[in-house]
């Protein structure tokens, strides 16, 4: 339950707030927008109602925003990304609104539990991971702090699968996510803009003799636009998240139809709409990769083609772009807007091509997120001039001059100039969209420390020595609204009790926390919360896998992505290892354990989903056998999500984040159980080193090669083998997999995994394997004095102040976007007249 006064409702609202008028307004949209009557209305028609009750709320804010928004011609960021992955949003609106508590009232006088309505939400997943999760913190920030912006991505019909678990295999299941509709959008069909395909591009000299280019496509898509509300916390900023959705220009080929050939009369819209049908197809096809490269740049342009029209909407020039508009690039899929913004201005809008430059670079600015290879994308050109030849042309055109800079810059030097150019053409020819990125913007960050340093000396480091003064590091955060306050309500009152409320809005008011860490009732306040919620999962759990955990267990939890290099597999050789202990010695004295599993492996990954398997089948055996007496146990928790992880970063002790040092470009995952109260278990990687930094290195529980190390080994040459054949505890770890005892006899089964261990194993599990298994061993002795484990646990959240998304957009409007909060006063009454 939370607190009234941690939700207090803003003043001045249109339409009231009060538990009174929610019900009413409750019971309105259930007769006149479900169409229901309590007797035949479903739980999601009760859902619908309750979120257009408070989307009402939303849009005065809205409404309200927009149009101080156009009267001032504000500055704007305008986040273009891929991914957003939102999570439910009845929930987060209510926090954010400040009318939790009298929503959960009037829903209860009404006979409904809030609780169940909140389930009922299809959440829209339009993301994979990190990436898309980020974005979605970043807008809740953005709105928090009063920022003007617009989030530019795709609404795709289908975002990511369903995950479920057959025979320990991951099964992939389509998320149709809108199949009962999404309340919380507004289409905007005459903001609809079309986007051209392929063709070929003519240069010719236009009547009054000036030279022109015209692109004359092979087809063309219309873009239409779904705006989302996105309502700052106590504040009355709701910005707007604008997803678009393809479709025919003409949906209905009448010639086609006229003439007998039906299929062929709906065949273009079909092709037309698979733009924005799927997230993220497979890329390992061609087929893949067109429509992969389609989809960018169809909200690219789409979403430059919206901020041309703001731009005169609000009557401003477009020799002003760059000053009204900041564009920042969520890693290198919307890099291709580069080129885009250059092909407007300079072909439809007529700007000579330096200004239209000097306008592109100043507007644009690059977030990198990763440093694996195959994240950084590039494009066969025999692929990318097909779909866009206009671009080509532009990109040669922009490489052409800035290889001459290069050039002055570092003269003699061919070989920086084929590592820098925008084509790689070492052997097949490939457009590098990174280049693109890095040339087309103004500034260049990496998501945590470490990785921006890796940046500048490694995979941008030619980049680097030409433009130092782009750099700059801007470490992740996650919103404390949604991962603390809507997540874990129990935490939230208890802290709030203690140290009043303002920590919402600025996470750094945690520290306050530090004067209670050796009160005794708070400590034991603390714990009977992490208990009761760890309970609370412990309860879902057998509900779902009936299996039983025992809450007093240590819960140690790994939910994340499925990858190789987040090394979930050495985690299940630690799990082995104590199983192996147990069958060695059935009495052996250990501190109980839940190991819990969560996240999706890439459908075309076979690799980790070999490793969803090793973990099912290692779950299977060690749960059922009776040596163990229940003092371990296993579960992967299937079908992780936003909505799911709401439930277990609450419940977590043990926050894993294990990847090889070097490889994970932050990690936002770790943040967020750790200002849940978990105890993080993890490598010098990403975010963590910086976490480790804030809460102080005896509250962390640090084993692993650095990421120099992990390099210096490479460089001389790792082998595997010696520490399978130096480590006994390893070796038959390894041995029981091999020799099939997880897998029914069979051999065969996990082999691929083990023959990539032994042959090079690229993240260095056998290289970190016994320092973890120590550190493991040392979390499981603190866990066992339960006051020293309580201070850390309060400790952690005390100091993630850092960890807030509002601290890295600050830094964002700082040092680069260069914008300033902008107060939206409500209006409240509605205007007489038009
Ligand atoms: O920066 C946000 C996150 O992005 C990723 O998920 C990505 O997709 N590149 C990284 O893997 C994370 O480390 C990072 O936190």
């Amino acid at each position: 339950m939370q607190t009234q006064d941690t939700h207090k409702q803003p003043e001045n609202d249109l339409n009231g707030s009060s538990v009174a008028d929610l019900k009413r307004d409750f019971l309105n949209k259930l007769f006149y927008v479900q169409g229901k009557f309590p007797a035949l209305a479903s739980l999601n028609d009760y859902y619908m109602a309750l979120s257009y009750t408070v989307r009402d709320r939303l849009l005065e804010r809205w409404i309200n925003t927009a149009a101080i928004y156009t009267d001032s011609g504000a500055r704007t960021i305008c986040y273009l990304s891929a991914e957003f992955l939102m999570g439910p949003q009845l929930g987060n609106n209510l926090i954010n609104l400040g009318i939790y508590d009298q929503a959960q009232q009037a829903v209860e006088e009404l006979g409904l539990d809030l609780d169940a309505l909140l389930e009922q939400e299809e959440e829209p997943g339009l993301g994979n991971g990190g990436l898309g999760r980020l974005a979605a913190c970043y807008l809740d920030s953005m709105a928090t702090l009063e920022i003007p912006s617009i989030g530019y991505g795709i609404r795709y019909e289908f975002g990511i699968f369903e995950q479920d678990i057959r025979d320990g295999w991951q099964v992939e299941r389509t998320d149709k996510w809108l199949r009962f509709g999404n309340p919380w959008e507004i289409s905007r069909p005459e903001w609809a803009v079309e986007v051209k395909l392929g063709g070929h591009v003519d240069h010719y000299t236009d009547e009054q003799g000036r030279y022109r280019v015209r692109w004359i496509p092979y087809e063309v898509v219309k873009g239409v636009p779904y705006d989302n509300p996105i309502l700052g916390y106590k504040t009355n900023t709701a910005n707007t998240l604008r997803l678009w959705t393809a479709e025919a220009p003409e949906s209905f080929d009448f010639a086609a139809f006229n003439s007998g050939n039906y299929a062929g009369a709906v065949h273009k819209k079909m092709v037309s709409e698979n733009v924005s049908k799927v997230l993220y197809p497979n890329d390992d096809s061609d087929r893949g990769k067109r429509l992969r490269l389609t989809q960018q740049i169809f909200f690219v342009s789409c979403s430059l083609q919206d901020t041309i029209r703001i731009m005169q909407v609000q009557d401003l020039p477009l020799a002003k772009f760059h000053e009204k508009f900041v564009i920042q690039l969520n890693d290198t899929h919307p890099a291709i807007s580069i080129a885009e913004l250059m092909r407007l201005l300079v072909d439809e809008h007529y700007m000579k091509w330096d200004q239209a430059w000097a306008i592109t670079q100043r507007t644009f600015a690059y977030t990198n997120h990763t440093i694996l290879p195959e994240a950084l994308e590039r494009w066969p050109i025999a692929l990318f001039s097909s779909l866009l030849p206009r671009h080509m042309e532009i990109i040669y055109e922009i490489n052409h001059h800035f290889i001459d800079d290069v050039r002055m810059k570092f003269p003699d030097d061919p070989d920086r100039i084929a590592r820098m150019s925008l084509i790689d053409e070492s052997g097949e020819k490939y457009v590098r969209m990174a280049h693109l990125a890095c040339v087309g913007s103004h500034a260049i960050n990496g998501v945590a420390a470490l990785h921006t340093e890796l940046l500048q000396q490694d995979v941008l480091s030619d980049f680097y020595a030409l433009y130092p003064h782009k750099f700059s590091n801007k470490t992740n955060g996650v919103t404390p609204r949604r991962f603390v306050v809507l997540s874990n309500p129990r935490l939230t009152d208890l802290i709030s009790s203690k140290i009043g409320n303002g920590w919402i809005k600025h996470l750094d008011e945690l520290k306050k926390l530090e004067a209670y860490v050796d009160d005794i009732e708070f400590q034991q306040e603390w714990q009977d919360i992490k208990y009761n919620l760890k309970r609370d999962l412990a309860n879902q759990i057998v509900k779902d896998y009936g299996i039983n955990v025992d809450p007093h267990s240590l819960f140690d939890i790994q939910a994340k992505r499925i990858h190789e290099y987040k090394r979930q597999h050495l985690n299940v050789l630690h799990i082995i290892t104590l199983y192996n202990r147990i069958k060695a010695n059935p009495d052996i004295d250990i501190t109980p354990q839940t190991f819990l599993f969560g996240g999706k492996a890439a459908p075309g990954y076979f690799m980790a989903k070999l490793i969803i398997k090793l973990i099912n089948s290692v779950a299977d055996v060690v749960n059922r056998d009776p040596d163990v007496r229940d003092r371990i146990k296993v579960v992967f928790l299937k079908d992780y999500s936003v909505k799911f992880a709401q439930h277990v970063y609450p419940a977590a002790d043990l926050s894993e984040q294990i990847s090889t040092a070097g490889k994970e470009a932050s990690g936002t995952g770790n943040m967020k159980f750790a200002m849940n109260g978990a105890l993080t278990i993890g490598t010098l990687d990403g975010a963590n080193i910086e976490i480790r930094e804030e809460v102080g290195a005896e509250n962390f529980f640090l084993f692993g090669l650095t990421e120099q190390e992990v390099q210096k080994m490479s460089a001389d040459g790792y082998s595997p083998i010696d520490y399978y054949h130096t480590n006994l505890e390893l070796k038959l770890a390894i041995d029981r997999i091999a020799s099939g005892f997880f897998s029914h006899g069979d051999p065969e089964l996990f082999k691929p995994l083990l023959h990539t261990l032994f042959d090079r194993d690229p993240y260095f599990l056998f290289a970190d394997y016994q320092a973890y298994i120590d550190c493991q061993h040392q979390a499981s002795l603190v866990y066992r004095d339960l006051e020293r484990w309580t201070r850390m646990s309060i400790l952690n959240v005390a100091r993630m102040g850092k960890f807030s998304s509002d601290r890295s957009i600050r830094e964002y409007c700082e040092d680069i976007w260069h914008i300033k909060p902008v107060k939206v006063e409500l209006n409240t009454s509605m205007p007489d007249n038009l």
